[in-house]
């Protein structure tokens, strides 16, 4: 099989030592610490409130735990301290109706603004309806908040499952019988999830033959015990769409497990230190990945969270692009971490996206 190469920067800095992550699975190791704060240069005064340090957002997160949502909070962190915003965060722990009433808390507390990372629509658009019926500025990612008066932020995860996509039919040359990994009712896994079903028909020497799937607070090691199940079950297999770092890190040990590396290959999404780990690792089936810096989209979303609270307009649909990151191309540039990564990908990192004209 081939593997998809993409080009990277030279000038790769040394190893930075970066710490813990707590999702259950297998090979994790790191969490990713924020990289960069942006490059733009303050056009404008600190508005007072922000200068007094009076300014609350709270961040009402359905998941946490995993290397992505770790990351992806670091960077949140980051921005909210850059700012001199104080972040007061909860997390429904994959539970929707304690992260339903952690957001209606946040109303009753009157934040300054709320960020709302994923969540089911049914459990969460009843509250967001009544933040924003206070005027409290709404910042949605990874779910649909159902009204336009939230501003949405997301990864453009038809783009996400594209780019793995592309990696797939290039290596297989456009025949396989495929595992998908896939749970409905995640926003991104739903978008990613359209973008397969629509490839499928496009590509028809490409089938799926199972579709696996399972997210709890250990979503790797359920994956692979599924993986395993469904390997064994289909021998004729030779990829396997995982698009959430958790899923391909679950089908990469699965395929580790059954000596299969090989004959099957893994193609996923997301990227952190220790899902690096997992794909340069020797013999590694985790092929490709299709990412974002999640710790540069926490910064993003407590941005736009910010402008808002300062009464400034927002794009209503924010994006941040992803960017195809093959094996090869980490291993042909020794690349060992997200900090390594960031600054070889500088696409990663997206200071233009709601920049603040005051930091
Ligand atoms: C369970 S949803 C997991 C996804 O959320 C974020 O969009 C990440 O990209 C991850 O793949």
């Amino acid at each position: 099989m081939r593997t998809t190469l993409v080009a990277v920067a030279v000038g790769l800095l040394s190893v930075t030592a970066i710490s813990g992550c707590s999702q259950k699975s297998p090979g994790t190791q790191a969490a990713a610490a924020p990289t960069d704060a942006g490059t733009h240069r303050p056009t404008e005064k600190v508005p007072e409130k922000f200068a007094k340090g009076g300014v609350h957002i709270a961040l009402v997160r359905q998941l946490s735990s995993g290397d992505y949502f770790e990351q992806w909070l670091a960077g949140a962190q980051a921005e909210a301290k850059a700012l001199n915003v104080t972040l007061d965060l909860s997390s429904g722990d994959n539970n929707n109706d304690k992260q339903a009433l952690n957001l209606q808390q946040a109303v009753g507390n009157k934040a300054d603004a709320i960020i709302v990372d994923h969540g089911f629509a049914q459990t969460i658009q009843p509250a967001i309806k009544k933040a924003v019926d206070a005027g409290i500025p709404v910042v949605a990612f990874d779910v649909d908040p159902g009204t336009p008066k939230a501003v949405t932020l997301d990864q453009d995860d038809h783009q996400i499952a594209s780019q793995s996509l592309g990696a797939l039919k290039q290596d297989t040359g456009g025949k396989a019988k495929a595992i998908y990994v896939y749970v409905a009712g995640f926003a991104p896994l739903d978008r990613r999830n359209e973008t397969w079903t629509q490839f499928t028909k496009d590509n028809p020497g490409i089938s799926q033959v199972a579709k696996i799937g399972v997210v709890n607070s250990s979503t790797a090691s359920a994956v692979a015990d599924q993986a395993k199940a469904a390997l064994q079950a289909h021998p004729d297999v030779t990829a396997i769409f995982a698009p959430y770092d958790e899923f391909a890190k679950g089908a990469t040990l699965a395929v580790n497990e059954l000596g299969l590396q090989n004959k099957v290959k893994v193609y996923g999404a997301d990227v952190s230190t220790a899902d690096i780990g997992v794909i340069i690792a020797a013999k590694s089936p985790w092929v490709a990945t299709s990412a974002t810096d999640p710790a540069n989209v926490g910064r993003v979303a407590v941005r736009a969270a910010a402008l808002r609270v300062a009464g400034r307009q927002v794009a209503p649909g924010l994006k941040v692009p992803p960017t195809l990151i093959a094996q090869q191309a980490l291993r042909d540039h020794g690349i060992t971490n997200v900090q390594q990564l960031a600054r070889a990908f500088p696409a990663l990192e997206t200071p233009d996206v709601a920049p603040v004209p005051w930091a």
